[in-house]
């Protein structure tokens, strides 16, 4: 008995080569201009650039955790730019490309990471609902939204697609089975987008299934479909072909994102504890962004000054991104009370006067040793 075949690359669908070599799929025609193709560049290089100073800044003290994408930028950046501006995401904790991809200011994420915000943006300004930490539950959250679409009448060619964002891990949660089984009984538009990174903190894949995570779909009644998760492009065409479906009211698709976790789960995690560096350098080959590069250089799509202009614009957002952490209004410690309900409640109102009365404590006690 071995568990490994369970995992192998079998049926994984890839446009673009580690070696940068743009490949034809039959089912997957790609539908891109070169200019489109350069964008998708820059994001990835901007994407990791907000990435590699957030851990920086962790840890210098600025922000409290964080929770790295380094390795996933394909994944996020093809499927987000899959998406319509009418389109609705429900990301995780790790989803920074895609809430670049969804306009939403790096800052915003800062601040929640660094602990002066409860939430972060309106979702509906950027059709990105807020982080989810609970692993799985967005899921659900995706499915119903999904399925209240379908009641606003709201399908059709333009019309409102839903994305939900998970790892492998989740895989395992109640609650994603519980969506999957909802969603594909109501023929929910939702594509149930998984990053498999290969772990959930410390647990390998193999603790998580018995079966390629992209099979279990069959078993709920709806397609599943295994990408390359470090080709940008893949991830593009797959997701932009899994909205359309679920708009035309074809209900829902998993998409399994085979990918790397390059960095540790969060900066309060060390993975040289549970993985060996030999796998790490093994995705390090696969790098998301250097086969786009390659591919740019050697089909002449782009030169060396594109490059640099790119490299000068992540330096630019990189000094933004640190100048504007530092400079993230400290909240009212009350804020916390005015979040909880839209109504009053005399309940909250008792226990944000009786902190207000705990904190007032502190400047007495200020006070009576003349500071
Ligand atoms: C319901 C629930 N159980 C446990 C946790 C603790 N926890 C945080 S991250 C994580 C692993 C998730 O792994 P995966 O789904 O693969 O996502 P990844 O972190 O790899 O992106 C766990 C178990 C949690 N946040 N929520
Ligand atoms: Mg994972």
């Amino acid at each position: 008995m071995h568990y490994t075949t369970a995992h192998e690359d079998t049926e994984l669908i890839q446009l673009l080569t580690p070696d940068g070599e743009l490949r034809d799929h039959p089912d997957y025609p790609l539908d891109i201009s070169t200019e489109e193709i350069r964008d998708l560049y820059r994001d990835l290089v901007l994407v990791r650039r907000v990435d590699t100073e957030a851990v920086a800044l962790q840890r210098q003290g600025e922000l409290g955790l964080w929770a790295s994408l380094l390795g996933q930028e394909a994944a996020q950046v093809g499927s987000g730019r899959a998406l319509r501006a009418n389109d609705m995401a429900f990301p995780s904790y790790r989803e920074h490309g895609v809430a670049w991809c969804r306009g939403i200011h790096p800052k915003e994420l800062l601040g929640l990471f660094r602990g002066v915000t409860n939430g972060g943006w309106d979702p509906y300004e950027h059709g990105c609902q807020l982080y989810t930490i609970v692993i799985g539950t967005q899921n659900l959250h995706a499915t119903g939204y999904a399925m209240g679409v379908q009641r606003d009448g709201a399908l059709g060619e333009d019309g409102t697609a839903v994305i939900s964002y998970f790892g492998d891990g989740a895989t395992s949660q109640g609650d994603t089975n519980e969506a999957f089984n909802f969603a594909a009984v109501n023929n929910a538009p939702v594509v149930f987008f998984c990053q498999n990174n290969q772990w959930a903190i410390s647990e390998p894949l193999e603790r998580q299934s018995r079966v390629p995570l992209y099979q279990r779909a069959r078993g709920y009644g709806f397609p599943g479909v295994r990408i390359d998760g470090n080709d940008v492009l893949a991830s593009l065409a797959v997701t932009r072909q899994a909205l359309r479906s679920a708009r035309e009211g074809q209900g829902p698709t998993l998409i399994e994102a085979f990918t790397y976790r390059m960095g540790a789960h969060t900066t309060n995690d060390d993975p040289t504890r549970y993985r060996v560096s030999a796998e790490l350098d093994e995705w390090k080959q696969r790098d998301p962004i250097l086969r786009m590069r390659a591919y740019l250089s050697d089909q002449g799509i782009a030169g060396d000054a594109f490059f640099t202009e790119v490299d000068s614009e992540a330096d630019d957002l990189g000094e933004r991104v640190r100048r504007e952490c530092r400079e993230l209004p400290e909240p009212d410690p009350l804020d916390i009370f005015r979040e909880v309900y839209a109504e009053p409640n005399s309940h909250i109102d008792r226990q944000r006067a009786d902190f207000a009365e705990y904190l007032a404590s502190f400047e007495d006690a200020g006070a009576n040793e003349g500071r």
